[in-house]
């Protein structure tokens, strides 16, 4: 028996349920279409699945918005189907985790409704105010809207649909044990916590104007929070076991040291964003050159300074990693390859994202028609408003849009890749004739097999599962660091630039057998191609 916790060993594979597969025409994936997959799911050699919310949600934000936290969203199946989906997914030693939203609620939830009515216990489950503050909201609006019924104004840091929950009330903090009590008893395996890092809130007075989310400083990361998190794990989280990993806004290497640092008891990992902003100025939509010896940098960083994390390139939030940091259109492959390599040779709980594993790309819309992201439509709008010339508010949105990731999976050639007999609820990416799952099953030299072979080895080579991490080099987007444990010493070469490399220090030290390459080389010479990388057992 190996005496790692579950979660350091296996991949994680997140599913965004509306758009995987659909398997009664509705246009929207559901359960059975994930039950449908999980073959598929096992044969990539993943041992977790995250599900995006599947709860009943009016979508305003696509399930970000839970109006029941108990029941599954009707268009995605019922509770027995869910009960099956962790049956299924157990037998084939697949964990699942839930993504689990409780800084907000729908404003159709039972909740709210009573809350706006002054109804007790409720009058107090969110922030009401009749003097609303200077904060401004993540989704490039303001943060507090006023309720006719109440005659008051509520807080949402996103959309004017969620609400946020007051967890200085105890009773806040109470339903929130019970939600996850009941889908641990269910059979979840642990949870993704949605923005965890801002569930307490200092005051609600006038924060420091900044260009982005005025107020934060009283919210990110307070003394609050951790109290909050320590209280989750030992009234319920430590009854079960389980595998957290919280979405942490804003964090930096301090704040998510003390999130994840075991004698706390807090979460056991988290998701930073510090490697995510690295084409962009604090925001994302103030755009910046992508260079790749940013990111790298900044993987160094989070490398070494927490003993455990995550890695993550891609989610339902981002865009394509393909895409962003590689060249699509010439070196789709290789791009998608080399950046896989990255993924899972680097220290720390893997993340891959629905179609991550062929490569799939942004989407390919002329305009904001076929958008459906609230977000996207909100700074759309603002942009508007601010003037921005209509190249530039266009450019923000394609290479930032969350819908870039949100398109539906491509399973097949087939009309709507068949993802879907119907309509799908978001266009699919017109490229689905060449990029697709079948496709890819039956070409050798693929993305999805690529991903196949290094999952392989990242699940079982003692040095990339939980060896030291160090970094060797690091220049013109090259990227050498070496993975160690005990005899086995590991070096992972990888090359983003789009240019043909030589890594100058590599002499001998670095020579040696390729455990894995992009470009199937049994040994290693010091030279990369254009988009290239490869895992080399160092000689001693
Ligand atoms: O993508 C972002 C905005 O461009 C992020 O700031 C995002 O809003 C932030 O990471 C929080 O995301 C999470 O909570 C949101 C939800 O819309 C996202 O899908 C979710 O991942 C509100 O629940």
């Amino acid at each position: 028996m190996s005496e790692r916790p579950w979660w350091h060993e296996r991949v994680v594979y997140q599913i965004y349920p509306m758009s995987y597969k659909d398997t009664d025409g509705d246009g929207t994936g559901d359960l059975k279409g994930i039950i449908s997959k999980l073959d598929y799911i096992k044969s990539l050699g993943v041992g977790i699945i995250w599900l995006s919310p599947p709860y009943v949600s009016p979508n305003e934000d696509n399930g970000y918005d839970i109006a029941d936290y108990r029941n599954i969203q009707p268009a995605y199946g019922t509770l027995e189907d869910m009960d099956r989906l962790f049956e299924e997914a157990h037998r084939r030693d697949i964990k699942v985790i839930l993504d689990m939203v409780l800084n907000h609620t729908s404003k159709e939830h039972e909740w709210f409704k009573k809350s706006r009515r002054r109804e007790e216990p409720y009058t107090d489950y969110y922030y009401w105010t009749d003097k609303p503050s200077n904060w401004t909201g993540f989704f490039g609006e303001g943060c507090w809207e006023f309720d006719d019924v109440r005659g008051q104004y509520y807080l949402h840091l996103f959309a004017k649909g969620q609400p946020d929950l007051n967890y200085r009330n105890p009773l806040v903090v109470k339903e929130a044990e019970e939600v996850l009590r009941f889908w641990l008893e269910r059979g979840a395996d642990g949870f993704r916590f949605d923005v965890i890092n801002i569930l307490w809130k200092d005051d609600l007075e006038n924060g420091k104007r900044r260009i982005a989310l005025t107020g934060s400083e009283k919210y990110i990361s307070r003394p609050g929070v951790h109290e909050l998190l320590k209280k989750f794990r030992a009234d319920v989280l430590s009854k079960y076991d389980t595998y957290t990993v919280g979405e942490t806004v804003f964090v930096d290497t301090a704040a998510a040291s003390d999130l994840t640092d075991p004698s706390r008891g807090e979460l056991d990992t988290v998701f930073s964003f510090e490697h995510m902003e690295t084409d962009c100025f604090m925001v994302k939509w103030l755009l910046r050159r992508f260079k790749p010896d940013r990111f790298f940098k900044t993987l160094t960083k989070w490398q070494s300074a927490l003993p455990w994390n995550t890695v993550y390139f891609e989610n339902h939030d981002q865009p394509r990693s393909v895409s962003r940091f590689t060249d699509d259109e010439a070196s789709r492959k290789d791009g998608a390859k080399t950046l896989a390599t990255l993924l899972l040779s680097l220290r720390g709980t893997p993340f891959i994202y629905q179609g991550e594993e062929i490569g799939m790309t942004n989407f390919d819309y002329p305009d904001m028609e076929k958008v459906k992201d609230v977000e996207s439509h909100n700074i759309w709008n603002l942009a508007g408003r601010l003037h921005l010339p209509y190249a530039l508010k266009w450019k923000m949105i394609r290479l930032k849009s969350r819908d870039n990731a949100r398109t539906p999976m491509q399973w097949d050639a087939s009309e709507s890749a068949g993802f879907t007999s119907g309509t799908p609820w978001l266009s699919v990416n017109g490229n689905y004739k060449t990029v697709n799952v079948a496709e890819a099953e039956a070409d050798p030299d693929s993305v999805l097999g690529y991903y196949r072979k290094m999952i392989k080895l990242r699940t079982s080579n003692a040095a990339l599962i939980d060896g030291s991490f160090r970094e060797l080099y690091r220049r013109g987007g090259v990227y050498v660091f070496e993975r160690a444990a005990g005899d086995e010493v590991l070096t992972v070469a990888v090359n983003i630039s789009g240019k043909p490399k030589k890594i100058p220090f590599c002499g001998e030290r670095l020579i040696g057998e390729c455990l894995i390459s992009t470009k199937g080389r049994e040994r290693f010479d010091g030279s990369l191609g254009p988009y290239e990388a490869a895992v080399i057992r160092r000689e001693r």
